[in-house]
């Protein structure tokens, strides 16, 4: 069952359940009009089970979809493919031996990524930096968590990033990591998938400039190299996120190093068990 955030005609931003033909049925007749209180609740699924019937059902033209995140704060997960490992030492003399050294370390890299305002929902301008010279986006699984770091369902990520900037110093990672609209998420959430369903999905990334495919690449949520549980515990460890939090779990798609992303071009991200977020590249 998947669950989104929209927006309707009128402009107010309500919650449904998004179907498999994009067509959405509107939960605010079941006084469903946020998110969190769902996400907080023993069995999402099971609430979601006791609708009522005659629910309205918007066409997608009718129910913009707006990211799925109200008050949670951001953070992300690095270093947790072998892929992004082995980019991360190429991009950097300097910081080698600390991305060699995290991927196997019991504690893992996690960093704060964005504020929920700050994030681009689906179809929304995704940011690369007028001061980089070197910008990717980072498609990830991303883990909604509850306030109690329960694992509450799963959307797309895109941790867009300065590889440069990143490159350059160890210290500059914030800055690399975290600008306006650095973060895009969405469409939607998937609830009542268990760890080692999500491992089954694929994750599919293309880029395109001026309608050509300009990069392509996919990876398997299988490559994580840590348990969903164990990056939630670290990021719950002496931090209470009372709104909830959402957690990037890593990229394991990486373009070639001669690639930086330009304004204008669209990234299109699908991870099998939740569906495609697409986000049009601008310059902040
Ligand atoms: O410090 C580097 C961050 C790496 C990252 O964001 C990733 O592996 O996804
Ligand atoms: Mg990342």
């Amino acid at each position: 069952m998947k669950i989104c955030r929209f927006k309707d005609r009128a402009g107010k931003i309500k919650v449904g359940l998004l179907n498999d033909d994009g067509t959405v049925l509107d939960l605010t007749p079941a006084g469903i009009t946020a998110l969190q209180p769902l996400l907080e609740s023993a069995d999402p699924l099971e609430a979601l089970r006791q609708l009522p019937p005659d629910l309205p059902r918007l066409a997608p033209s009718e129910a913009i979809l707006r990211a799925p995140v109200e008050r949670q704060e951001v953070w992300a997960a690095g270093v947790t493919y072998l892929r992004s490992k082995t980019a991360r030492m190429e991009e950097s003399d300097f910081s080698a031996t600390a991305y060699d050294k995290v991927y196997a370390a019991e504690r893992p890299e996690i960093f704060f990524k964005a504020l929920a305002e700050k994030v681009a929902g689906p179809g929304e301008e995704a940011g690369i930096r007028y001061d980089s010279r070197w910008s990717v986006p980072e498609p990830e699984l991303a883990l909604v968590l509850n306030s109690a770091g329960k694992l509450a369902g799963y959307t797309i990520g895109n941790d867009m990033s300065s590889r440069d900037i990143e490159g350059q110093n160890l210290l500059y990672l914030p800055q690399a990591k975290t600008y306006d609209r650095s973060c895009a998420l969405g469409p939607c959430i998937t609830l009542g998938a268990s760890e080692s369903e999500a491992r089954t999905w694929s994750i599919r990334m293309a880029i395109r400039r001026g309608g050509a495919v300009v990069f392509a690449g996919e990876t398997s949520v299988a490559r994580i190299q840590r348990r969903f549980e164990e990056l939630a515990g670290f990021l719950f460890r002496c931090q209470k996120f009372p709104q909830g939090a959402i957690l990037l779990t890593g990229t394991g798609i990486v373009p070639a190093d001669n690639f930086t992303l330009e304004a204008g071009d669209v990234v299109e991200i699908e991870i099998s068990g939740i569906g495609r977020l697409q986000n049009t590249v601008a310059v902040v």
